[in-house]
């Protein structure tokens, strides 16, 4: 998502570099790709006009005009109305009462049930005791649905009759929850193809009899700009606390998420990346204008991976990556690592210009090939591992006969390392910023 708008804002960089000044000529040019570029990911127009128009206030309220690396400036000025649209803050759920009500609302389809098995999920990594409460009865196999999905994680579903109404069902929940101990109920409910009026009508009888600590709007980030409209009529009715956009690791363009933010204030608190249940992430305004800039997002990566994996070991890795200190050995335990944590391209994704990683990476978990790099790294000596680089030909034909494969397969596995190498120099170098550094290594200051 966003591409375009990182590449747009890229090629204004490019362009302003080595200058010393900006004219205002430069910085109608620069505004006009970012207007396109919004436009180009979806994000509405009157959000466009506006954000455009703000960059350009304060463009003109500081001293850019004369300031020194005007291009990056611009990223900046970007980056600050993108963290302030996108809101300054992390949305935390208050979950005060007990048991405390969170209400997944929203269109058909766009991943209330899905999301309310992943909220579950999350809510016990957190120590809590969730019950799932099955509300739907519009859609027949809408409670099916999540029972098996509580069968999957190990949540218990509230389930009634078939023709039960949905406020009796929701009723009987929020009872089965205090007499069971359980601290918070998240109640799926039924969603149609639009926004109509027995819906509403029957969310906010629901809504005034359960009070809920949290209503959540589940929205499909690929829905675009229909999502806006969709968002104001639910936010006109009901007291949504905060929105959820799934499918963003779809190709949605994402703009969905400036613009219903913009319109309607309303905080995101999570992303949906994915059909798993364990595809569900807290949102960072920062770390997003971040990733939207290009900038990539190491932060959310190293929390992904640090969430999979035995975390000491995830942090002593991402600290060798940022260290430039990655070795052959890091390379082989991350790859049984990367097994456990689901579609790399997702999490590549997270990190500047790793494609080429998330190919070579892809490539390998496909599990012959795994066996084969496993092989290899292990026929290798320590000292080899640490230092590659030592390995001439000689060695690899001693590697290639020890692991059982060709000379050609080693070449090809130093190669893919080198390239890492390569990619994760560009992390902690100049180029990019450290993990915690931010923009202002971005900058150079
Ligand atoms: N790729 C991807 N798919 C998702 C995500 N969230 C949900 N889905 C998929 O979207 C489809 C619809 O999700 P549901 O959770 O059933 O949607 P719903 O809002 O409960 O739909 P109704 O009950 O019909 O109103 C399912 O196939 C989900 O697997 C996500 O974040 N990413
Ligand atoms: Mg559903």
């Amino acid at each position: 998502m966003f591409e375009s708008l990182s590449a747009r804002l890229q090629g204004i960089t490019e362009r302003l570099r080595g200058k010393a000044r900006i004219t205002e000529a430069d910085l109608d040019v620069a505004l006009r790709e970012i207007r396109l570029a919004l436009l180009e990911a979806d994000v509405n127009f009157k959000v466009v006009k506006e954000f455009v128009a703000r960059v350009r206030e304060r463009a003109m309220g500081t001293d850019l005009l004369t300031g020194l690396n005007p291009g990056q400036q611009i990223v900046k000025l970007v980056h600050d109305q993108l963290v302030e649209v996108l809101g300054a803050k992390r949305h935390h759920l208050t979950l005060d009462a007990r048991p405390s009500v969170v209400m997944m609302v929203g269109l058909q389809g766009a991943g209330k049930t899905t999301t309310a098995a992943k909220l579950a999920v999350r809510l016990r990594k957190d120590g809590r005791k969730p019950l799932l409460v099955a509300a739907d009865v519009y859609r027949p196999a809408a409670v099916d649905q999540l029972v098996q999905l509580g069968d999957q994680i190990g949540v218990e579903v509230h389930t009634r009759p078939v023709g039960t109404p949905a406020l009796e069902i929701a009723r009987s929940g929020l009872e089965a929850a205090r007499q069971g101990g359980r601290d918070v109920m998240i109640l799926d409910t039924a969603g149609r193809l639009h926004v109509d009026e027995a819906m509403m009508d029957e969310l906010v009888r629901i809504a005034g009899v359960l009070t809920p600590s949290e209503t959540l709007l589940v929205v499909d980030a690929m829905t675009g700009q229909e999502s806006v409209r969709v968002a104001e009529a639910f936010h006109a009715r009901l007291p949504v606390t905060g929105l959820v956009l799934t499918k963003m690791d779809g190709d949605a363009r994402g703009g969905a998420a400036l613009s219903i933010r913009s319109a309607t204030g309303l905080p995101v608190a999570f992303l949906g990346t994915g059909e798993r249940t364990d595809g569900l992430e807290p949102f960072h305004p920062d770390r997003l204008a971040q990733r939207i800039l290009g900038m990539g997002d190491i932060l959310s990566f190293v929390e992904r991976v640090q969430e999979n994996v035995d975390s000491e070991e995830a942090e002593k890795t991402a600290q060798r990556m940022m260290e430039n200190r990655f070795t052959l050995e890091d390379f082989r335990s991350q790859l049984t690592q990367i097994k456990k944590m689901g579609p790399i391209g997702q999490l590549m994704g997270m990190i500047p210009g790793a494609s080429q990683m998330a190919g070579a990476a892809q490539e390998a978990v496909d599990s012959g090939q795994m066996k084969r790099i496993e092989a290899i790294i292990d026929s290798m000596t320590p000292e080899e591992r640490r230092r590659p680089d030592i390995i001439k030909a000689s060695r690899r034909r001693r590697i290639a006969l020890g692991s059982g494969t060709a000379t050609a397969d080693v070449n090809r596995l130093l190669k893919q390392f080198v390239e890492m190498q390569k990619l994760m120099k560009m992390f902690s170098g100049g180029k990019l910023p450290r993990m915690g550094g931010g923009l202002g290594a971005l900058l150079g200051r």
